[in-house]
């Protein structure tokens, strides 16, 4: 691995203000993640936390929870719970959510595309996140797309994220990688696209990174390359993240692709409808 430039992610903080500050914006635009500190309130996090066993017990449509050979710990992620999952869709409606989020979208609109719920329990040591960007796993075009990502738990920088400074900026999507095993193919690998660069030994890859407390909240493109350690440490490391879309973005039909599928939608149309709600303007 060649050694790297490390930066912090620039932080902006809200103690419970419902409005972002345009440098905040400009942050987000050029590097392509921003940190928002205390963006979710302690009640909010109180409201979240009974919904994570709701999630795990049958309310997501899509739950994998895995423990990779020698770990103590698992690794759960869930993502699609908001519709069985009453306190995910309180948070997702009707905290000031969509209000911080919606100008990172420059967008006349903002429409819920997903929730995603992530626990990496302590000890699930080889839990790694392999670099990605999250739109190369999506059936969508735009660029308005962005991943609002709220720690749950303390995360010091040994686990925290780390992103490719500036790497949404082109806008090219890349092919998946597979999270289970970097060797082998994602299975619904779309071969026309470019390979990943190898960010790991690009000598000019600036990463940024910040260690981080409940309710602080990172907003990046859908773009963004990021990737994440296990968690070697002694405590829960989970996040719950809502990603968006604005009024640029377009269906790619994808039938393999269950998770993020609406039958009711075709290639070209705008993503909307029951699976993904518009919320604002209030519809
Ligand atoms: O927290 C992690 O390990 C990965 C999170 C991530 O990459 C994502 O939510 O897209």
């Amino acid at each position: 691995m060649t050694e790297q430039a490390l930066d912090q992610i620039e932080a902006f903080n809200l103690s419970g203000a419902h409005a972002v500050e345009e440098q905040a914006v400009d942050a987000y635009e050029r590097d392509g993640v921003v940190c928002l500190r205390q963006a979710v309130s302690a009640e909010w996090l109180a409201e979240i936390e009974p919904g994570i066993d709701e999630a795990l017990s049958g309310g997501s449509a899509d739950l994998d929870i895995v423990q990779i050979k020698g770990d103590t710990g698992r690794f759960s992620f869930s993502s699609q719970a908001w519709r069985q999952v009453e306190p995910f869709r309180r948070f997702i409606f009707e905290s000031p959510l969509p209000d911080l989020c919606w100008p990172f979208l420059q967008s006349e609109t903002l429409t819920l595309f997903y929730d995603f719920l992530l626990i990496k329990e302590a000890g699930s040591n080889s839990a790694s996140t392999p670099w990605h960007q999250d739109q190369a796993y999506y059936p969508l075009r735009g660029r308005k797309i962005i991943n609002c990502w709220t720690a749950l738990d303390p995360i010091p920088l040994e686990t925290a994220l780390r992103f490719h400074k500036g790497s949404h900026a082109e806008g090219t999507v890349y092919r998946a990688t597979n999270f289970s095993n970097t060797a082998q193919d994602y299975k619904h690998a779309r071969h026309e696209r470019p390979i990943m660069p190898d960010i790991d030994n690009d000598p000019d890859a600036v990463i940024l990174r910040t260690a981080m407390e409940p309710g602080d909240m990172l907003i990046w493109n859908g773009c963004t390359f990021h990737s994440a350690p296990g968690n070697t440490l002694d405590q829960r490391r989970a996040a719950f993240s809502i990603n968006w879309t604005g009024d640029d973005v377009t269906y790619e039909d994808v039938p393999s692709l269950e998770t993020y599928r609406d039958p009711a939608l075709k290639t070209g149309d705008r993503i909307e409808g029951e699976k993904f709600p518009q919320v604002r303007p209030h519809s």
